[in-house]
């Protein structure tokens, strides 16, 4: 077995999933968790000076999509043909798609600005984009795309936690039960669930 393993800070966000498709895989990984006071020390040396990235025996890989699709395609879950590939990354860039929105407000500093814009998405951004990802859910028997368990799933399902916390919507899940069973599709896996029991507990 190669030697893997993920740096990220202690929180979800981009970095669980590729976490949760390594356990998935049974691959043993060292889930290098790096604190924020410690970051600057490891930027310069990853690929883009941003985490997560995954190291396999030694060669950095970053960029936390492309990594998805790797596991992905490493695992078998992907799309059976082509076009459904396709509609796997469309349906994950419209999930990041939703994820930046809320990012915009969330690492602005002006507390009134930023008060304004969560607000104005609240109103004109969120509904809109929510109840199209919840279409799309349904549609797909409970899952982001192909009608099945895909990796596009573990994204999701690794950045929940995050997204609620960026949207402000804590009980997001009540208002769109679809997207509880995108999580539970991913965290009830028996290998996913024994990893994510002993992982550090993060709430975004
Ligand atoms: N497109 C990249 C974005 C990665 C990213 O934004 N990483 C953030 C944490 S979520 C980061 O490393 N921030 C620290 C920095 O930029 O110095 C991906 O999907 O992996």
């Amino acid at each position: 077995m190669p030697k893997v393993v993920v740096k990220y800070f202690d929180i979800k966000a981009l970095g669980e999933s590729i976490r949760l498709l390594l356990a998935y895989g049974n691959q043993e990984f060292e889930d290098q968790r790096i604190s924020f006071d410690e970051w600057p020390k490891h930027k310069p040396s990853t690929p883009f000076g941003q985490m997560p990235v995954l190291e396999i025996d030694g060669k950095q890989y970053a960029q936390s999509f492309a990594i998805g699709r790797y596991l992905g395609r490493k695992y078998g879950l992907v799309g059976d043909d082509a076009e459904q590939d396709f509609e796997i990354d469309q349906n994950v860039d419209f999930v990041n798609d939703i994820r930046a929105k809320a990012a915009v407000v969330q690492y602005e500093p002006d507390a009134d600005i930023k008060a304004k814009k969560h607000e104005e998405n609240v109103k004109n951004v969120y509904p809109t984009l929510l109840k199209k990802l919840d279409e799309i859910i349904k549609k797909n028997n409970g899952h982001i795309a192909a009608g099945k368990l895909t990796w596009a799933d573990f994204v999701f399902a690794g950045m929940f936690d995050y997204l609620k916390l960026m949207l402000q919507m804590p009980d997001l899940e009540k208002q769109y039960p679809s997207f509880q069973q995108v999580v539970d599709a991913v965290y009830t896996i028996p290998q996913v669930k024994a990893f994510s029991d002993k992982a550090p507990k993060c709430n975004a």
